[in-house]
């Protein structure tokens, strides 16, 4: 069956939306699977499968306008170039008072977007991965070295990764002794996901905040089409309530890792609909 090109319900003009859903369809060095630049297709595919209103939120997403822009072109672009291209974007959207919801790729095009946020915000991370190495392959831009690149810019205490369950040793006490909080799968299972999202509601309260969801935070047995799988993830129900009761003014948002050609579709249907739970849960909080 033929879907359109763009994001269901994407029925909004750029100028109209509050809302503006972009692909970045790169992968620069995966290092264990590929195919994450084809993810940004599969996830509007994807997104077709649902309908419009929503049992939890009350919304129908049909009264929400929000556009797709389409697949921003660096699929051969350098790294660097990318990243600079990202900003340069992602300036525009914010300047013109919109939400961007980026569609990744791997996660190396989260860094450029961050970069183009107030620079007193707080990130939110969700990944299986601490992500915190100088460089890999001597790839300072490598998918390993996200949270990294991050702190080259932001301060670690502003820096929260949740769901964290694979680390190498050094970079794991590197971001110990830098300050980044690390909330580990061990950590909600026993301290609980309410305490959790309690204590990074107090630490992030009155700053703007950012959310990247590494789709890998999610257990493989749900979400397998990723490029580094890790066994003990989170339940996606478990993020759907840390995406619905992280504290506001929440400005941006990414989805990335998923590689659609390691599974059913299931993956994709995931970040779809976690997507599409974003700009419920944005809509019916009060604005800044
Ligand atoms: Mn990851």
């Amino acid at each position: 069956m033929e879907f359109p090109d763009y994001f269901a319900d994407a029925e909004s003009s750029y100028a109209i939306a509050s809302y503006i859903i972009f692909g970045i369809p790169y992968e620069h060095s995966s290092s264990f699977r590929h195919g994450a630049d084809k993810a940004p297709q599969m996830i509007r595919e994807a997104s077709w499968n649902y309908e419009t209103y929503d049992l939890i939120t009350g919304f129908d997403l049909s009264e929400i306008s929000f556009h797709d822009y389409g697949d921003l072109p660096v699929q051969k672009l350098q790294p660097a170039v990318m990243y600079h291209q990202v900003t340069t974007f992602i300036k525009k959207i914010i300047s013109d008072n919109k939400f961007p919801l980026a569609i990744g790729g791997d996660h190396s095009i989260t860094p450029g977007i961050i970069h183009a946020l107030p620079n007193d915000c707080m990130v939110v991370v969700l990944d299986a991965h601490l992500d915190y190495r100088q460089e890999y392959n001597n790839d300072p831009f490598n998918h390993a070295c996200v949270i990294r690149r991050i702190a080259d810019f932001l301060p670690p205490s502003h820096i929260h990764v949740i769901g964290v369950r694979s680390a190498e040793k050094q970079e794991y006490l590197d971001a110990q002794k830098d300050g980044i909080h690390i909330i580990s799968n061990h950590d909600i299972r026993i301290q609980g996901l309410q305490s959790i999202i309690a204590s990074i509601t107090k630490q992030c309260a009155g700053y703007p905040l950012y959310l990247s969801l590494d789709i890998d935070v999610i257990d493989p047995a749900y979400a397998p089409a990723t490029s580094t799988p890790e066994p003990f993830g989170l339940a996606p129900l478990e993020v759907l309530t840390i995406l619905e009761h992280l504290p506001s003014p929440l400005i941006g948002y990414d989805t990335v890792e998923v590689c659609p050609s390691y599974d059913h579709g299931q993956t994709a249907l995931l970040a779809a609909k976690l997507l599409r739970y974003i700009i419920q849960f944005h809509s019916r909080k009060p604005k800044p």
